[in-house]
């Protein structure tokens, strides 16, 4: 099968939850020699976004959510140490604290971003899921942070983002630390409007923008 073959296989099984056979068609691909990042973004992502618009139309329920994000998460497991030896991981760049915002749970796209900053050499600190304004500035200030990375998948907990911002701003650390985002349901203007200093549409991104934020390229 040639890579765009592979790739395409991963999408299919994914989108039609045929999960037993995802993580050997993933394995299979990073075998033929194909980039995890690949894998991820046009493989795997691709499917979950059939999924997602599965769901949107009524063909698909909670229940294919979950196990498409079991089958995502099981999947990371083989592509995750993959994707830090992909990185370069000899410089220290700076300290992130990325989480998923209060009240939203989804923390597939977050973990990819965080896995992937740590590769290119940042100390990340993930806090998880449904993270408060309060924990996001607790632990930008014990850790000293150079930025806040914040993760958004519902318009209805994109708001917190602006609350976290808040939080910086009353914790007198907002002028010490750079805050992104992303998730997708964000944008470019969101970001404008709320004050973050960047925004970042994919892990890739992510990783481009947190090194200009730091001065590093
Ligand atoms: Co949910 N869900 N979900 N879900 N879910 C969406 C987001 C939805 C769009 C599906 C749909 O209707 N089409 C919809 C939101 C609608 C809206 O707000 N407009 C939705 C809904 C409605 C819900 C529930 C309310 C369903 C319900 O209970 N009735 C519920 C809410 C729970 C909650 O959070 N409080 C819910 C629950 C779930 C599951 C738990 C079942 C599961 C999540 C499992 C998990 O994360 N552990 C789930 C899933 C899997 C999805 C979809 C199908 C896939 C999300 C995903 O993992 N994508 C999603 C549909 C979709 O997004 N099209 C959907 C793959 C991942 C790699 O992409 O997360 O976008 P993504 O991350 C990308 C970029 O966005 C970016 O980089 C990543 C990698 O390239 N990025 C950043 C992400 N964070 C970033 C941060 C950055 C920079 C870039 O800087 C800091």
């Amino acid at each position: 099968m040639s890579e765009g073959e592979l790739l395409d296989r991963i999408k299919r099984l994914l989108a039609d939850i045929e999960i037993d056979k995802v993580k050997d068609a993933v394995e299979e691909a990073l075998k033929a020699g194909i980039p995890a990042i690949r894998i991820i973004e046009e493989g795997l992502a691709e499917g979950m976004r059939i999924v997602g618009d599965r769901f949107e139309k009524g063909e698909y329920f909670l229940a294919e959510l979950v196990a498409a994000g079991e089958t995502f998460k099981e999947a990371m497991e083989v592509l995750r140490p993959k994707l830090m030896e992909e990185g370069s991981t000899v410089k220290k760049l700076g300290k992130v604290v990325i989480g998923t915002v209060r009240g939203d749970l989804h923390d597939i796209g977050k973990s990819i971003v965080a896995t992937m900053l740590e590769s290119a050499g940042f100390e990340v600190y993930d806090l998880g899921v449904d993270v408060s304004p309060e924990e996001f500035v607790r632990k930008a200030k014990e850790v000293n942070a150079d930025i806040v990375a914040m993760s958004a998948l519902l318009t209805t907990t994109m708001i917190e983002m602006k609350n976290v911002i808040e939080e910086l701003k009353k914790a007198g650390i907002r002028d010490k630390v750079k805050v992104i985002i992303g998730g997708a349901p964000v944008t470019e203007e969101f970001a404008k409007e709320i004050g973050a200093d960047a925004y970042a549409e994919d892990a890739v991104k992510a990783v481009e923008v947190c090194k200009r934020l730091v001065g590093g390229s």
